[in-house]
């Protein structure tokens, strides 16, 4: 495994590759290379449709372009781009290469995308142009300016002084196959506390992944899925996701956000059988779907994961969408659980599932230390054939998150009902988990401490009814005369170039924060006094 990364032990990994977990295939193999691929449909967007054989040929050309251009087997590159062609073909082209993504979030601002270009020391970004009122160009400007080692900016459409990516593009070249053990892309971490840190997954474990959930979720050849949330987070990549879609055969049809607005006429067009959505989306699929004029009788399932489901809603699901719900517990680290297509809906509507892989290795520690029985809440512990061994290059975060036996700490509570289904009942990390996306106190607090006007700083989750939990940012004023308001407070945020899902929801002012007998800041207090 390439440096930074911790590898699985040599006889574990022997074990998965002995008991078929992982095999000799990686990721980006030529899709055509199976029969009857080269004119079936691939990928679809609202304007566009490419087959098998045209992003099999795009990807090969972009890939002999990008490593003409200098990008190398090895190298990061971190990916900032819209649900599109282009992102899928890239990736795809990036596999073939070795060359890793790092996958960005499209709501990542300057100062997220400086972090991970310095983390994964990157050589290339690639953006798109302008997306609503986000001109990314001036994104990258800035991040160059930050950072030392990009070498190279592609840009998606108008390249204004970089380079258009469109213009990447050379005659294929033989590429030597990367190792099914290579790492093949980073993916983000967002269920820890602190900054973001970059999770290396493998073409094995990734490949295992997929192939594991489009059996679950019976994806096959005439499925349609929809990738309504950001294509580079996990969820929507491989769970099984558009990578777990063309994989099998299917069609990925990509949509430029996850609103039924946007989603509902691509589902009738394209005949979308499945899709996967954050719980805060679905009242809103459910009430448009009364008023709807389009036609959602071609989908079938509906998976629903990234934060907790309320089960009322849940219940609303079959009837007014006309489809199967699957509840999907999962983290960008590896560890999959989801309720299976047969389930009973008290299972359904009440859980979040099971592991995915009968490898998978869960210890439920309760507070004491001791392992928890059925019913009773403890911390989830985990390792298994698709979760990572440690973060890249973290090796001081490591020490924390992992066990010495290799054990992923996932700092989520949990409870397991008889039948082996989890409940997500809680957590034991300084994150909000503001309707499936995360926001890490302490980066938000770090911010909240650059402004002149704030002394004292905590970040804490307050209940919010379609969110699941909002962000709540409880400061102390330099001046006791004139507090700094939400509005003004968000603004220097936003000024900071932070993604706008991180800016509090509430602010209140305090004269002083609650601490703890060994002076740290109490929130447990904090929350309590708040009424959360
Ligand atoms: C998904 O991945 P991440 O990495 O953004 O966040 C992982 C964390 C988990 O540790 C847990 O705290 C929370 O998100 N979470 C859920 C949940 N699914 C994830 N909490 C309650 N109920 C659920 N169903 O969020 C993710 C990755 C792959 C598939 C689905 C979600």
């Amino acid at each position: 495994m390439r440096e930074g990364c911790v590898p699985w032990p040599a006889s574990t990994a022997a074990t998965y590759r002995a008991q078929g977990y992982w095999n000799d295939d990686v990721l980006g193999r030529r899709y055509t290379s199976e029969p009857g691929r080269e004119t079936r449909t691939a990928v679809i967007t609202p304007t566009r449709r490419l087959t098998y054989g045209q992003v099999d040929r795009a990807a090969d050309r972009l890939a002999a372009g990008l490593r003409a251009r200098g990008l190398d087997a090895g190298d990061r590159v971190v990916v900032h781009l819209p649900n599109d062609v282009e992102t899928v073909v890239l990736c795809v082209a990036l596999f073939r290469l070795g060359a890793l993504p790092v996958f960005a979030l499209p709501a990542h601002r300057t100062s997220e995308i400086t972090h991970l270009v310095n983390t994964a020391e990157a050589v290339a970004y690639v953006c798109a142009d302008r997306v609503l009122d986000c001109d990314y160009r001036v994104i990258a400007q800035e991040v160059r300016e930050r950072t030392g080692s990009l070498r190279e900016i592609y840009v998606v459409g108008d390249a204004g002084p970089f380079t258009a990516l469109a213009e990447v593009d050379a005659d294929p070249v033989e590429l030597p196959a990367p190792r099914p053990e290579d790492v093949a892309l980073f993916l983000l971490s967002g269920g820890t506390s602190g900054p973001p840190k970059l999770i290396p997954r493998t073409h094995a474990d990734y490949g295992y992944q997929l192939r594991e959930s489009a059996r679950l979720c019976g994806f096959g050849p005439g499925t349609r899925y929809l990738c309504a949330l950001p294509l580079g987070h996990n969820f929507a990549l491989a769970c099984p996701g558009v990578l777990g879609t063309l994989q099998a055969g299917g069609t990925a049809v990509l949509a430029p956000a996850p609103t039924p607005e946007s989603c509902f006429p691509l589902v009738e067009s394209a005949g979308v059988t499945a899709t996967s959505l954050v719980p805060p989306l679905v009242p809103l699929w459910l009430d448009a779907a009364e008023w709807t004029e389009h036609d959602l009788g071609s989908l079938e399932l509906l998976q629903v994961g990234g934060s907790r489901l309320d089960p009322a809603t849940a219940c609303e699901v079959p009837e007014g969408l006309g489809c199967t719900l699957q509840q999907v517990y999962g983290m960008a680290e590896g560890l999959l659980n989801f309720t299976r297509l047969d389930d009973p809906e008290d299972v359904v509507f009440h859980t979040q599932g099971r592991p995915l892989s009968p490898a998978d290795e869960i210890r439920v520690i309760r507070e004491d230390g001791r392992e928890a029985g059925p019913g009773e809440e403890g911390e989830l512990f985990t390792r298994g054939p698709y979760t990572l061994r440690g973060y890249y290059r973290a090796e001081e975060r490591n020490l924390v998150q992992f066990t010495e036996e290799g054990y992923y700490r996932t700092g989520d509570v949990v409870k397991r009902t008889a039948g082996g289904d989890f409940e997500v009942v809680g957590r034991t990390n300084d994150v909000v988990n503001r309707g499936g996306e995360k926001v890490p106190a302490q980066e938000v607090e770090e911010h909240l401490l650059a402004d002149p006007r704030i002394r004292q700083a905590a970040v804490v989750a307050l209940p919010h009814p379609h969110m699941g939990e909002q962000t709540c940012a409880c400061v102390v004023a330099r001046d006791e005369d004139r507090p700094p308001v939400l509005r003004e407070v968000q603004a220097a945020l936003r000024g900071r170039g932070i993604a706008a899902y991180k800016l509090p929801d509430r602010l209140v002012v305090l004269p002083g924060l609650p601490v703890t007998g060994v002076g740290k800041v109490d929130k447990k207090a904090l929350r309590a006094r708040l009424g959360g």
